[in-house]
């Protein structure tokens, strides 16, 4: 008796390690530090796979776009080729690779999230997903970066006038067009290198969410003024190199899709929450916010149109106006 037990308990043993010998490491690439909302939507969908598959794939993450060589840009195109598994980034990121991504960030695109929700969640990103899928990467689901707001060092910002001569680090291309039109200098740098420069005066300012971003990225500590303009959303997609996923079978491709869902789900709600907390939070901290009248964000918007328009022209009119339908579509 005392022996099958022990044989059976030993059996059970070598079965759980078999199972974890053979546990598939994926490795995950994200472009912001560990303490973020990025951070944790991605342990969220390891943990949840981990789950679903018994054990059989087990993610590891790495922050600061650590296996692209800090360059925030190049994850997207790694996946695409199978170097990296999986990505977790933003919108922003890819448009070097597919210039349509920026549909989403075009100067006062969106409202609020109804509108977000009426495309992310819904058709509209459809055309979107085809064109990543072409450059091998499988979106299996949206999350959230958020509305990018405007930190800076020098003055409260109300106005376009206030931002002229501004030096503004920016992510990405369109914000350089952004930043023109509004009067300001702007800066392409990795994200990787801008709390540093922040913090050394390299730049005054820069753009990005309070939720996701600006709070666990403590941009406070380096930062007097803040403006919610809401000037430009940012979605975040988890993606999947397409080599990878077109060699699973489609049991357990459901499980890969079901554990991104929800990943993705929560990574949005901790987001909103941590917005939602964030101004109060931030004045705690010892930030001046600036929160514009509705006429002040219509100077912003006027003042940023020759970008939108811009960069309406690269993403294509009939994708400019599904989304545009889609947003209406939510009012
Ligand atoms: O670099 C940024 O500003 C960030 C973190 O928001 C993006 O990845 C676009």
């Amino acid at each position: 008796m005392t022996i099958t037990r022990i044989s059976l308990a030993a059996l059970a043993a070598s079965a759980i390690m078999a199972i974890a010998a053979q546990a598939e490491t994926l490795r995950l690439s994200h472009n912001v530090g560990d303490t973020t909302t990025w951070q944790q939507g991605a342990e969220k969908f390891g943990e949840l796979l981990s789950e679903k598959t018994g054990g059989a794939y087990d993610v590891r993450v790495f922050p600061n776009a650590q296996l692209s060589g800090g360059d925030q840009m190049k994850q997207a195109e790694m996946v695409g080729r199978g170097a990296l598994d999986l990505v977790v980034t933003s919108a922003i990121n890819v448009t070097p690779l597919v210039p349509e991504m920026a549909v989403f960030s075009l100067p006062y695109m969106y409202s609020d999230y109804a509108q977000v929700d009426a495309t992310t969640q819904g058709q509209a990103v459809k055309p979107l997903e085809a064109i990543l899928d072409q450059k091998g990467i499988k979106v299996l689901a949206w999350g959230e970066n958020g509305f990018r707001e405007l930190t800076n060092n020098s003055r409260p910002v109300k106005s376009p006038a206030d931002m002229k001569g501004l030096n503004i680090r920016v992510a990405g291309p369109m914000y350089i067009d952004v930043m023109n039109a509004l009067g300001a200098n702007p800066q392409q740098m990795q994200w990787s290198e801008t709390l540093t420069a922040l913090q050394q005066g390299v730049v005054d300012g820069q753009e990005n969410p309070i939720g996701a971003v600006i709070i666990p990225q403590q941009v406070y500590e380096m930062q007097k003024y803040l403006t919610t303009w809401h000037y430009s959303y940012d979605p975040l997609f988890l993606g999947i190199s397409k080599a990878k996923w077109d060699s699973l079978d489609a049991e357990t491709q459901a499980k890969f899709q079901e554990a991104a869902t929800e990943a993705m789900a929560f990574q949005r709600q901790i987001s909103r929450e941590g917005t939602d907390k964030g101004v109060a939070f931030l004045k705690e901290k010892g930030m001046e916010v600036y929160e514009p009248t509705p006429e002040e964000l219509a100077a912003f918007r006027e003042a940023t149109k020759p970008a939108f328009d811009t960069w309406a022209a690269k993403v294509g009119p009939d994708l400019v106006k599904s989304f545009q339908d889609a947003v209406a579509s939510a009012q």
